[in-house]
C-alpha cells in the first residue's frame, strides 16, 4: 500500500505530502516548457508534455504523489464549448449551443480527451512515481456549470449566472454530470489511483442552495469514484459548514481551504483531513512557514491527515521554499 494510501484508510499518520498546483508557473522547468506552447488547452492535450509536466516536481521533492497535468476545463472544451486561456486574465469560454451540448455522444467526448488518458497511462508507468499515487482530477459539477454559464473566472467580479432559467440550468447539470462520470472512469480505468473533485467555487452559492448544486451533484460523483474502488477527496473551497459537508457528501478525504480553523476541522471531523495551510506562507520567511506548518502538523498529529495547501502553489513562490516545506513535513515527529 502506498503512503498515500495509508493515511487515507486512517492506518497511520505518515507524514505524506502533495501540493495542489505542484505542477506550474513556479517551476522554471516548466515555464520553459510553458514558453514554447501557447495555447493551454493544446498543451495539456499533449500527452508526451503532459506526462513530462505532472513528474517535474517529483524529481525535485519528496512528495507522496502526482496530480495529471490537466485542467478541470477540458471538459466544457470536450463538450464542443470554446475555452481559451488568455494571458493575465484566465479563461475564456465561448457562448454555450445547447442543442449541440445535448447531442454531444461518448464516445466523441473520450475521443477528444483521449491524450489525457494516454497520459496517465504513460505517467504511471514513469519511475518517479513507483509505489506512489497518481491523482487524477475532476472540477465538481457545480464548479464546472460556473464555469460554463459564467464565460469567464468570476473572481473579480459578482457571479453573471441567470437563475431564473432553472429549467436551462437543471438540463445542463444533468449532462456535465454524466460526462464527469465518464471523464472520471477513464482516468481510473487508465492508472489514476485517487480522484480529487475540485469545487473551487463552492463558496458563491447561498446555503440554501447547497443540497441542489452542492451536496447531490457531488455525491453522485463520490459514490461513483467509490464503486470503481478509488478513493474521492472533496475540496469545496469556501463552504461555509465542512463538518455538514462531509455529512452528505461523504468523501474518503476532505481537503481544508485557508479560511477554516484546522482546530474547528479537527474537533469536529472524523474523516481523514487534507490540507489547508494558506499558500502566501510559502512567499514569506522560513520561520514564519515553519511556524505555521507546525501548527496544522500539531493538530492533526493523532488524526489520518495529508499534508497540503488551501489551495494552489502560487506562480511566484520559490521553488526553494516548497523544498523547504516538504523536508519539514517529512522530518516532523
Ligand atoms: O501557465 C499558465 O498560465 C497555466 C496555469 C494553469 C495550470 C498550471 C492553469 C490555468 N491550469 C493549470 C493546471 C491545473 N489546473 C492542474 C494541474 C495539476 C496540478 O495541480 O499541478 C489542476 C489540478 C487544475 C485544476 C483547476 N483548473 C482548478 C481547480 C483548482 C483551483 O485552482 O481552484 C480551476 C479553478 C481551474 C481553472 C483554471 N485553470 C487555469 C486557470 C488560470 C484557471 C482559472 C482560475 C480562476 O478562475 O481564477
Amino acid at each position: 500500500m502506498t503512503v498515500l494510501q495509508k493515511c487515507i484508510k486512517k492506518k497511520s499518520n505518515g507524514n505524506c505530502i502533495w501540493l495542489m498546483r505542484q505542477a506550474g508557473r513556479y517551476l522554471p522547468e516548466f515555464r520553459r516548457i510553458r514558453e514554447n506552447n501557447q495555447d493551454f488547452i493544446k498543451l495539456c492535450l499533449n500527452e508526451n508534455l503532459s506526462s513530462e509536466i505532472t513528474v517535474q516536481p517529483l524529481k525535485r521533492f519528496d512528495i507522496d504523489a502526482a496530480i495529471i497535468f490537466s485542467d478541470i476545463l477540458l471538459v466544457p472544451h470536450a463538450l464542443g464549448q470554446t475555452v481559451n486561456f488568455k494571458k493575465d486574465f484566465g479563461p475564456m469560454l465561448g457562448e454555450i449551443n445547447f442543442n449541440k451540448i445535448s447531442n454531444v455522444q461518448e464516445s466523441e467526448f473520450v475521443n477528444k480527451l483521449k491524450p489525457v488518458y494516454n497520459a496517465i497511462h504513460k505517467t504511471k508507468d514513469k519511475d518517479e512515481i513507483k509505489d506512489k499515487d497518481l491523482i487524477g482530477f475532476v472540477g465538481a459539477p457545480w464548479t464546472i456549470l460556473v464555469y460554463m454559464l459564467n464565460r469567464k473566472s468570476p473572481k473579480n467580479e459578482k457571479l453573471n449566472i441567470n437563475v431564473n432559467d432553472k429549467k436551462f440550468i437543471d438540463d445542463l447539470l444533468i449532462i456535465i454530470i454524466k460526462f464527469l462520470k465518464i471523464h472520471i472512469e477513464n482516468q481510473i480505468n487508465n492508472g489514476a489511483t485517487i480522484i480529487q473533485i475540485f469545487d473551487s467555487w463552492a463558496g458563491l452559492l447561498d446555503k440554501k442552495d447547497y443540497e441542489k448544486y452542492i451536496y447531490k451533484p457531488t455525491k453522485d460523483l463520490v459514490d461513483f469514484v467509490k464503486s470503481k474502488k478509488t478513493p474521492a477527496i472533496c475540496f469545496p473551497k469556501g463552504i461555509k459548514d465542512y463538518k455538514e459537508y462531509v455529512g452528505a457528501v461523504n468523501p474518503n478525504v476532505i481537503s481544508i481551504d485557508y479560511d477554516v480553523d484546522p482546530m474547528l476541522i479537527s474537533k469536529t471531523i472524523d474523516i481523514t483531513v487534507q490540507g489547508g495551510l494558506d499558500p502566501n506562507f510559502l512567499i514569506g520567511s522560513k520561520e514564519e512557514l515553519e511556524i505555521n506548518v507546525k501548527k496544522y502538523l500539531d493538530i492533526f498529529k493523532d488524526k489520518p491527515y495529508i499534508f497540503n495547501l488551501g489551495h494552489g502553489v502560487l506562480p511566484n513562490t520559490d521553488p526553494g521554499m516548497v523544498d523547504y516545506l516538504v523536508k519539514l513535513v517529512k522530518n516532523y515527529s
